[in-house]
């Protein structure tokens, strides 16, 4: 049954993606984009930062228990990051088979993790990996006007 309401949600469903500061020294800024917007998805928000200690901290607050936090959050916040949201359908969940697994060696070759990573603390890219987690994520790192919202003229020619 063509019910485009179901459609269009599933299509608009929007993840926050973040180039650590490892994949920007590495130069993988351009190769990065071009896997998410070769693979059909939309690109609604982009920024260079430096972000704050207080930022970092609170995006991966989900570890302030673990040893490697403190580690990962002084990482974080050295900086630079591409801050992105991606739209498309099902982008949280593909989004992260295109990231690979959380360690770079335990990531399938294609991956991006599995293609440029070696290091747990050096994996270049983070993804939401959740719904709720992309909805806290994206207001985190983003104000309620710095997402763009458009067609892309190419969106007929990858959703049927
Ligand atoms: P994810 O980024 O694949 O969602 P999480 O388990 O949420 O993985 O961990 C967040 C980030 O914390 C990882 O991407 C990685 O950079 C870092 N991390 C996770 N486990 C370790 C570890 O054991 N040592 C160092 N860093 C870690």
């Amino acid at each position: 049954v063509y019910a485009p309401e179901v459609y269009a949600s599933s299509v608009q469903e929007k993840s926050f993606i973040m180039i650590k500061p490892d994949g920007i020294h590495r130069g993988l800024i351009a190769d990065i984009i071009k896997r998410f917007e070769a693979k059909g998805y939309k690109l609604v928000a982009i920024k260079v930062m430096v972000p704050s200690k207080d930022l970092a901290s609170k995006h991966y607050e989900e570890h302030a228990q673990r040893p490697f936090y403190p580690g990962l959050v002084t990482f974080l916040s050295s900086g630079p990051v591409v801050a992105m949201v991606w739209e498309g359908k099902d982008v949280i969940k593909y989004g992260r088979k295109m990231i690979g697994a959380t360690n770079p060696l335990a990531s399938t070759p294609g991956t991006i993790r599995g293609d440029y990573g070696i290091d747990v603390g050096r994996n270049i890219i983070h993804g939401s990996d959740s719904v709720e987690s992309a909805q806290r994520e994206i207001a985190l790192w983003f104000g309620a006007g710095e997402l763009a919202e458009y067609d892309l003229a190419m969106g007929k020619w990858v959703y049927e």
